[in-house]
């Protein structure tokens, strides 16, 4: 089976969860599509224990771009916890709620930072599969794009930033599943669940604020959720 979750925001309570009721096996795939890390405070627990695992395909949102330099300016002893919001990036992640991430990851070993810098730099941007008979495109988010235009000229940045249009039926055989926002922002009818309509499959359900994490399996389009 292949499943997607995004916006992980460091629930770790709520992946472990994910964990013991997916069963994950060797021909099992868990697909990330971003923002594992900031808000909540078990970003980084969650990255080494992703890492460990060959069935996670994990794809970039905006937190982790936003944290990659800034990660790198740490681990080169150029910043710690007390001096990171004196650039502009490290000010920013700290805007971006980046606190519980900062202080884990300056707690880490230099091989284990390294280790952090390395995983989030082989994370994709978007992914495009067939599962059972159905077609699909991963990433973190879209921009509102002509479907015309062909998917590999969308910017690096739309795919972490951009806003589709929900409403907007991109592609008629192809579903397009993103995160990046809470579903009640999208339509209130959906909060706190993942909204399927229109060829969308929005899956940020606000784990982060309150809301269960959703999950969902791309064989059957069965939703699951973890308080
Ligand atoms: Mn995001």
């Amino acid at each position: 089976m292949v499943y997607a979750v995004s916006d992980l925001h460091g629930c770790l309570g709520k992946y472990q969860r994910l964990l013991d009721a997916l069963p994950l096996g060797e021909t099992d795939t868990l697909y990330i599509l971003g923002d594992v890390i900031d808000r909540g405070a078990g970003g980084i627990e969650i990255l080494l224990d992703l890492m460990s695992r060959a069935n996670v395909k994990p794809l970039i949102g905006n937190h982790e771009s936003l944290s990659l330099g800034v990660m790198k300016r740490i681990a080169a002893g150029a910043a710690d916890e007390q001096t990171v919001g004196r650039t502009k990036a490290g000010a920013l992640w700290l805007l971006s709620d980046g606190a519980p991430t900062v202080r884990a990851f300056c707690a880490l070993s230099p091989g284990r930072q390294r280790d952090v810098i390395d995983y989030i730099e082989s994370f994709g941007i978007y992914d495009e599969l067939a599962v059972n008979g159905r077609r699909f495109h991963l990433s973190h988010t879209l921009p509102d794009y002509d479907p015309g235009r062909p998917i590999h000229d969308v910017g690096f940045l739309e795919f972490l930033y951009g806003e589709p249009d929900y409403t907007k039926v991109y592609a008629p055989d192809t579903l397009f599943v993103t995160g990046h926002t809470p579903t009640g922002l999208i339509d209130p009818a959906f909060a706190g669940r993942i909204l399927q309509k229109n060829h969308h499959i929005a899956i940020d359900c606000g784990a982060a604020f309150g809301n269960p994490l959703g999950c969902i399996c791309l064989d059957t389009l069965e939703e699951f959720y973890f308080e």
